[in-house]
């Protein structure tokens, strides 16, 4: 009997089992407090203190097996949920696995923009994306699927462009291709199945994204302690804007207070600068392991 997203009370979330999102993954699940026991050498892996179990699996698979509620949620590029046009909702977006689906061609070739392409083969593991490009342009072109290696292929004359994932752009220099057309920006999301879960499931949905954002509101954040002059309190406010009710507690030194706070860790240098030249001192940093808001 097929399994659906209501057949059993654990949360079920698919993840890469071998590959660039694995570790990042992982660690991302045990930054939110989950504990697993040999993720390494089994496929189906049960949480120990959250009724969660992982199923291991090729990424290429994660988005249908999410859209069929074999997986009530899963970690997985953009690029790969959108190529397989897979019916599913997407909770988050997070920041890693990174990387854009490009189109590419020689450099020194006949092919230097997106208008000639037209009549052109082009090689790739995303056909649909691809070919929805091309399409939605009104361009002619001819799409090969290959599975791996895309840029060698006009090297081997298999074709005269591709599409591939670019992140640093190594790839394409050291096969003497240049980055022409992004057609897609690519970074890994939590899906979500957009089968009928029933109450317990959503309930556990719910609880584990309270602990994935706190997690990454925190890795966003820092904890910051200064002294300051009392007389200095109302200017600090205004230099740290997500400041509202600071931690202020008196110092043995006349006129001289403790302020404790949390900032955003883009404006860390900034704000530092100018708490300094507003006579801050003694200024600690630290991180957050987690923040319920
Ligand atoms: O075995 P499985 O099917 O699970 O893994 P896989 O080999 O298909 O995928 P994997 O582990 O290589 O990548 C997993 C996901 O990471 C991808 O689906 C993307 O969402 C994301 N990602 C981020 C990348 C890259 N960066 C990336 N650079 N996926 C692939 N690449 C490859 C790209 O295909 C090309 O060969 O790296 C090369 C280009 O890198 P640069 O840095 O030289 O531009
Ligand atoms: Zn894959």
């Amino acid at each position: 009997m097929q399994r659906t997203a209501d057949s059993n009370t654990s949360l079920r979330i698919a993840i890469q089992k071998s590959g660039r999102l694995t570790d990042k993954t992982i660690d991302l699940l045990k930054g939110i407090g989950l504990r697993f026991d040999d993720y390494k050498r089994n496929l189906l892996v049960k949480c120990r203190n959250f009724d969660v179990e992982l199923l291991l699996i090729r990424d290429d698979d994660i988005p249908e097996y999410v859209q069929d509620g074999v997986c009530d949620l899963g970690f997985v590029g953009a690029n790969e949920t959108q190529e397989k046009g897979a019916d599913v909702t997407v909770l988050r977006g997070l920041d890693y696995g990174v990387c854009r689906l490009s189109l590419a061609a020689r450099k020194d070739g006949d092919i230097q923009s997106v208008n000639d392409f037209e009549g052109k083969t082009i090689a790739t593991s995303y056909p649909k994306l691809t070919r929805d490009f091309f399409e939605e342009k009104d361009i002619n072109t001819d799409v090969v699927t290959i599975s791996g290696a895309v840029e060698i292929a006009p090297r081997l004359e298999v074709a005269d462009a591709i599409c591939d994932i670019v992140s640093t752009g190594n790839t394409l220099k050291a096969n003497g291709l240049q980055e022409l057309v992004t057609i897609l920006e690519s970074e890994t999301e939590l899906i979500q199945t957009n089968k009928k879960l029933s109450p317990g499931k959503k309930k556990l949905i719910d609880k584990f994204l309270q602990r994935m954002d706190g997690h990454q509101q925190a890795e966003r954040s820092r904890y910051i302690m200064m002294n300051a002059p009392q007389d200095s309190v109302q200017k600090i406010k205004e230099i740290i804007p997500s400041l509202k009710s600071p931690t202020v507690m008196p110092l043995a030194d006349n006129g001289m207070v403790a302020i404790h706070t949390v900032i955003p860790i883009d404006e860390f240098w900034v704000v530092m600068e100018r708490l300094k030249a507003e006579g801050a001192s003694g200024i600690v940093i630290l991180p957050i392991e987690s923040m319920i808001l």
